[in-house]
């Protein structure tokens, strides 16, 4: 009886050890992570909301990094508003990706445009190749009854890119192999039921995933055999937050799959005195513009659909 409490109380620990993981980043607020692994390492692309935000004012992106899915390095500021001449407001929720030899960083300004920057490191630092958008919301094809944001960027393993991006309409793109140009060509996806935004992809035993925040708040997917749809819609796989907006990642990193998303544990940890509060609408309240970033394991079933990720402190 001894030796089981002991276990008892060992496991215990263990598992608080191992859930007490979010939000992994304390020092300075984040949101919108999307996660990539390049060369055995982690790397963490958020957003970074200011320390006294009441609005999506952002100004700058940091980049961040793990071997061990414990230890966080924070590589500073990667790019900035300031690296700009055509955009001064809303450095909002990032992506990267590799490919020969560089490492390009998408990102959305002043909710209608979506820029590249180019850098040799993946934490930066990058630079704006165009002196341009790559792509905004008069461009031709382009459906945009909202904002124009969150870009996520994608590579088959045929080396096709696609940059997905939008509220309310996922519009795609199919990039060209310089990465910062496009066949001309939108195409506006079916099968995603209830898309508010931060669309993300990413493929599973020759299947492609289009996850998403619904209109509701939760995280949501589909499924198809074409990263271009139309998709299958599965469910929700995360749970409404309690920081208003969410944004999410899947990724896949020493054998496991991980989701990475936001919450406003860290605003409300930071600030004990007040209440919690869930969902939009709390304009009287910091809450939903000092988020902080957090992940969790995701597994798949059998049949290829995706367990609801379980939120941990
Ligand atoms: O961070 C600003 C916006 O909030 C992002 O673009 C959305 O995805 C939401 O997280």
């Amino acid at each position: 009886n001894k030796i089981k409490g002991v276990l008892v109380i060992v496991s215990a620990l263990l598992a608080h050890i191992s859930f007490s993981q979010n939000p992994f980043i304390t020092h300075m607020y984040t949101a919108d992570p999307s996660a990539r692994v390049f060369n055995d390492t982690l790397y963490v692309y958020p957003s970074h909301d200011k320390d006294n935000a009441v609005k999506f004012t952002m100004e700058d992106w940091h980049v961040f990094s793990t071997t061990d899915m414990k230890t966080w390095t924070d590589h500073g500021v990667a790019f900035s508003l300031d690296d700009l001449s055509w955009a001064n407001n809303q450095a909002w929720a990032p992506d990267c990706i590799y490919r020969n030899g560089k490492y390009y960083f998408y990102y959305p300004v002043e909710h209608s445009k979506i820029g590249v920057a180019v850098g040799d490191k993946p934490y930066g630092p990058f630079k704006d190749p165009l002196n341009k958008p790559l792509i905004h919301t008069n461009t031709e094809g382009v459906v945009c009854t909202r904002d124009f944001i969150d870009p996520a960027v994608f590579i088959d393993d045929d080396g096709q890119a696609y940059l997905y991006m939008g509220q309310l309409v996922v519009n795609a793109i199919k990039l060209n192999d310089d990465m910062i140009s496009y066949d001309g060509n939108v195409h506006l996806l079916e099968g995603t039921a209830d898309f508010f935004e931060a669309a993300w992809m990413h493929k599973y035993k020759g299947n492609y995933y289009l996850s998403y925040v619904g209109e509701s708040g939760e995280i949501k997917y589909g499924i198809s055999k074409n990263p271009l749809g139309p998709f299958d819609y599965k469910g929700v796989i995360l749970p409404k937050m309690n920081s208003g907006t969410n944004h999410h990642s899947i990724v896949e990193y020493k054998g496991q799959w991980y989701m990475f998303y936001h919450n406003s544990d860290l605003y409300y940890k930071n600030n004990p005195d007040v209440e919690p509060k869930f969902g939009w609408g709390h304009k009287d309240s910091p809450h939903p513009y000092r988020r902080s970033i957090c992940f969790d394991k995701l597994y798949y079933n059998e049949d290829g659909t995706m367990q609801p990720v379980i939120p941990t402190k």
